[in-house]
């Protein structure tokens, strides 16, 4: 691997002057800087494997240099990136895209670099080579009921091969919906996407979870089948205890409420797991905190918040993932900087003075209730960020010796400049 405890060691000791007087200046004015910062070395932020290559469009795909050619070398990227931030500790896959032909060999190869497997991802939104159906018309909501149960196996062979790799949850994601009014009945493809689910269900092992995921409008133009929180949040309950909702910032409508949502999903107990990213009209890829770094914290700040009223550990309480592709920049660099902006926000959410804010919201003092959020928000916290990964062993600049120590360039020269990753 290009990184290595040495190289990460001289970099930190070379920013340790800068590193500490940003630090010292911040701690001097929290009372409680050592619990945030320990909060912030355990989260973890599971990267998923479609991710690791270049991204596109519907209209093309630049791609970049040194991109994983299989399942292997996007496990060695995953693990580039924990050797560099430290949080980001799990790899997320998606089937049939990254199909392990080895469970022991892939297993020990994360280990090798103290990476967990995260939720298994379906795919019932493309047709694959040889496949006997089409999902041209959905998958799990399909009139013809032998789509249906082609879809519904598909689910549980995912679910074998996450047991094999120790996963404990399966997203499903479905493009079911319909581009024209009057080509679908909703209520029946709604009804024929919850009997799907259930099969799925049975199919669970007792620890494992399920997750929802929920889409506005993509590729389907006119409904989508489980398109909103409410539609997701009513299979889950209507499924069982196993079930919850997943929540991907890039998929709601142009400003809906998401720290709304996911305040009342939590306080439901159905909140299951989470995608990031960044949108401004409609692409749901865009690095996590690039556009709205103010809705990233004030979603952090509703979970902080309604986790701790549940007695929810912040770290494992729930699914964390980004879930973005990258047209134009370095995959990799981006994902250090959507893990970035995520504990940013996170750390934001902590040092916001939560009994303060409980009192000015008692007396409707609306004025000292921006105050205190705003205050938090305009906290410079990055440096909390940058000694969490300094104590779990990453670098206090991850981009920074990503660039120095030329990552990108060994990756090429192993793997060459123009590799096609699979997935989007
Ligand atoms: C979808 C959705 C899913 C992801 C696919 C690749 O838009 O966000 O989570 O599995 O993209
Ligand atoms: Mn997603
Ligand atoms: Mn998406």
């Amino acid at each position: 691997m290009p990184i290595n405890a040495k190289l990460i060691e001289d970099h930190n000791e070379q920013q340790a002057t800068v590193h500490r007087r940003k630090l010292d200046f911040i701690k001097a004015d929290l009372a409680d800087a050592d619990a945030i910062i320990q909060k912030l070395a355990a989260f973890n932020i599971a990267i998923p494997s479609w991710a690791l290559g270049t991204g596109g469009t519907r209209f093309g795909r630049f791609s970049g240099g040194g991109e994983p050619r299989n399942l292997e070398e996007k496990i060695e990227d995953v693990g580039l990136l924990h050797a560099l931030n430290r949080s980001s500790g799990a790899i997320s896959l998606h089937i049939p895209w990254d199909i392990p032909e080895n469970y022991a060999d892939i297993k020990s190869l994360a280990a090798q670099y103290q990476l967990k497997f995260d939720a298994v991802n379906s795919n019932t939104f493309q047709d694959q080579p040889g496949q006997a159906l089409s999902y041209k018309f959905g998958s799990l909501h399909h009139v013809d009921a032998k789509v249906r149960q082609q879809a519904i196996e598909h689910n549980i062979e995912v679910i074998r091969h996450g047991v094999e790799l120790g996963s404990k949850a399966l997203t499903v994601w479905l493009a079911d919906g319909s581009s024209f009014p009057g080509q679908l009945n909703f209520r029946k493809a709604f009804q024929r996407t919850l009997e799907s689910l259930k099969e799925i269900y049975r199919a669970l092992p007792a620890d494992w979870n399920l997750l929802i995921e929920y889409k506005a409008f993509e590729p389907s133009f006119y409904s989508t089948t489980v398109g909103d929180w409410g539609q997701s949040f009513t299979l889950a309950n209507k499924l069982g205890p196993q079930a919850y909702t997943l929540v991907d910032l890039g998929h709601h409508l142009a400003n809906a409420n998401i720290e709304q949502i996911v305040a009342l999903l939590l306080m439901e107990g159905k909140l299951g797991g989470f995608h990031f990213n960044d949108s401004k009209y409609a692409d749901d890829d865009l690095t996590a905190g690039s556009i709205k770094p103010y809705q990233l914290f004030l979603i952090f700040n509703e979970l902080v918040e309604g986790m701790d009223a549940r007695g929810l550990d912040h770290a494992t309480g729930l699914g964390w993932m980004i879930d973005a592709s990258h047209n134009l920049k370095d995959p990799l660099e981006d994902l250090l900087q959507s893990v970035e902006a995520i504990m940013i926000a996170y750390a934001q959410a902590l040092v916001v003075d939560r009994h303060a804010l409980v009192q000015a919201q008692e007396q409707n003092d609306v004025v000292k209730c921006q105050e205190i959020l705003q205050q938090a928000f305009r906290t410079d916290v990055r440096p909390l960020v940058a000694e969490a990964r300094l104590i779990a062993g990453g670098a206090l600049d991850p981009i920074g010796l990503f660039r120095t120590s030329e990552v990108r360039k060994s990756l090429i020269g192993r793997r060459g400049a123009k590799t096609v990753a699979t997935g989007l």
